[in-house]
Formats: C-alpha cells, sequence, structure tokens
C-alpha cells in the first residue's frame, strides 16, 4: 500500500480497533452478570483502497473529500441473536460519551430491495493522535445472525455478478431474505414463550416458598 494510503487510513484503522475492544466490552459485562447479551459478536473492517476508490467514483466523492463524504471507511458490524437485541444494542450505543450518533438509517423496518435488512448508526468517533484529536466518522452495521447469513452471501454473490443479478437470482435472493425474516420471527417467538415460561417457573416456585 503507497505510504500516502497507510498514512490517511490509520486512524481509521485505531478507531476500528478501539471500537472493537469497546463493542466486545459491552458483551463481557452482560456475561460477567449473567445476563443474556444482545451482541452475540463483532467485527470491524478498514475499506480497502480499492473499493474506496470504486465507490468514490460511483457516488461521485472526491478523494479530497473522503473523510467528509464516505461514512463507512470504519465499519463496525455487530451480531445479534434476536431482533429485540438490535434496539437495545442501540440504545445502547446512543447513551454512550465517548461517540456521537450523527445519522440513524433503518432498513429493518424499511428493507432494501435487495432483500437487505440492518440497522444502520454513523456515528462520529474521536481518536487521540500524536497531533491531537481527531474526529473519524464510522458506520456500525447491526443485524440478527440469520440478516447476517443473508448478507454475506448476497454480498459475495453480489462481488461475482458486479451487481447485476438475473432477474431470476434476484427473485430468489428476496425469497430468501423473507424466509431469514420468517425465522427471526419464528425464533422471536420461541424466545418470548420460553421467556413467560422461566417467569412463571420462578413465580409458581416463589410462592411454593412462600406456602
Ligand atoms: P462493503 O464494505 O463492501 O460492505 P446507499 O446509498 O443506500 O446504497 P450508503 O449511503 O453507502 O448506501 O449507505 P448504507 O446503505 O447505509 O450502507 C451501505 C453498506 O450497507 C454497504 O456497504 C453494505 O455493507 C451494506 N448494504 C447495503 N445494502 C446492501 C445489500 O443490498 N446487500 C448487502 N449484502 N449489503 C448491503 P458497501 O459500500 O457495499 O461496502
Amino acid at each position: 500500500m503507497e505510504k500516502e494510503w497507510e498514512l490517511f487510513l490509520a486512524p481509521y484503522e485505531q478507531a476500528v480497533g478501539e471500537m472493537k475492544v469497546k463493542l466486545r466490552g459491552i458483551r463481557k459485562q452482560f456475561r460477567e452478570q449473567n445476563k443474556h447479551t444482545p451482541i452475540e459478536f463483532v467485527t470491524g473492517r478498514v475499506k480497502p483502497v480499492d473499493s474506496i476508490l470504486t465507490k468514490a467514483a460511483l457516488r461521485n466523492i472526491s478523494v479530497d473529500r473522503l473523510e467528509e463524504e464516505m461514512q463507512d471507511i470504519a465499519g463496525l458490524r455487530i451480531m445479534c441473536q434476536f431482533v429485540e437485541d438490535i434496539r437495545q444494542v442501540v440504545a445502547i450505543i446512543r447513551n454512550r460519551k465517548d461517540l456521537k450518533i450523527i445519522q440513524e438509517r433503518d432498513y429493518i423496518t424499511n428493507k432494501k430491495e435487495s432483500g437487505y435488512r440492518s440497522y444502520h448508526l454513523v456515528i462520529e468517533y474521536p481518536v487521540q493522535l500524536i497531533t491531537g484529536e481527531k474526529m473519524i466518522l464510522a458506520e456500525i452495521q447491526i443485524r440478527t445472525l440469520a440478516m447476517n447469513f443473508w448478507a454475506t452471501i448476497e454480498h459475495s454473490l453480489n462481488y461475482k455478478y458486479q451487481g447485476a443479478f438475473p432477474e431470476e437470482m434476484k427473485e430468489r435472493l428476496q425469497r430468501a431474505a423473507e424466509a431469514a425474516y420468517q425465522l427471526d420471527e419464528e425464533m422471536s417467538t420461541i424466545r418470548e414463550e420460553i421467556q413467560e415460561a422461566q417467569h412463571l417457573f420462578s413465580h409458581g416456585r416463589g410462592k411454593s416458598k412462600a406456602n
């Protein structure tokens, strides 16, 4: 990689590294307290230079405006077991003092035409450099394991077909997205029933102890 790009991307690498530690820290705290963690796992990446250049050309972003106009050079992804966990993760992130949410895109309520579902946050995150503080834009994608399964496969097929899916493939992917949605719904129902049963059980136990 050219030295100039390496220098440009260094603060983004730092931001992604720090954010991964912090988001994994949330998961650790839930586990330590024996609570259901809304975060199953976290990944992060800095966008490769060739992807930055392709996206910049596609969106008419000039290279000297990348810092201001490309929001996902630093990208974090949070995977959750249940759809309900996503709201909880957003609420936790909203409460943090070390970053600022500047945009939210809810592709769960409003899924994309492709079938893509995820909750996106664009944040401002300050990194401390030897030259002082630098504000970095980063995108956090929050999704269930089922949404991630779909998006990962669709993304790699997209790469293969360069975004120009044959109509049949497009329809199949839309149907697969619907199946992933149904799976999330079903899992939520199962979860609710388990929670209700646990509540009844502990309530019942409490009662018999009192008697
Ligand atoms: P990468 O790093 O290859 O994932 P838009 O103008 O709506 O197209 P914008 O403004 O860039 O998009 O922001 P958006 O939609 O909030 O976020 C774009 C990112 O969301 C993409 O990044 C993907 O990671 C993900 N994404 C959005 N739509 C889809 C989709 O249909 N399928 C899949 N698999 N992922 C999607 P990039 O730029 O593709 O980069």
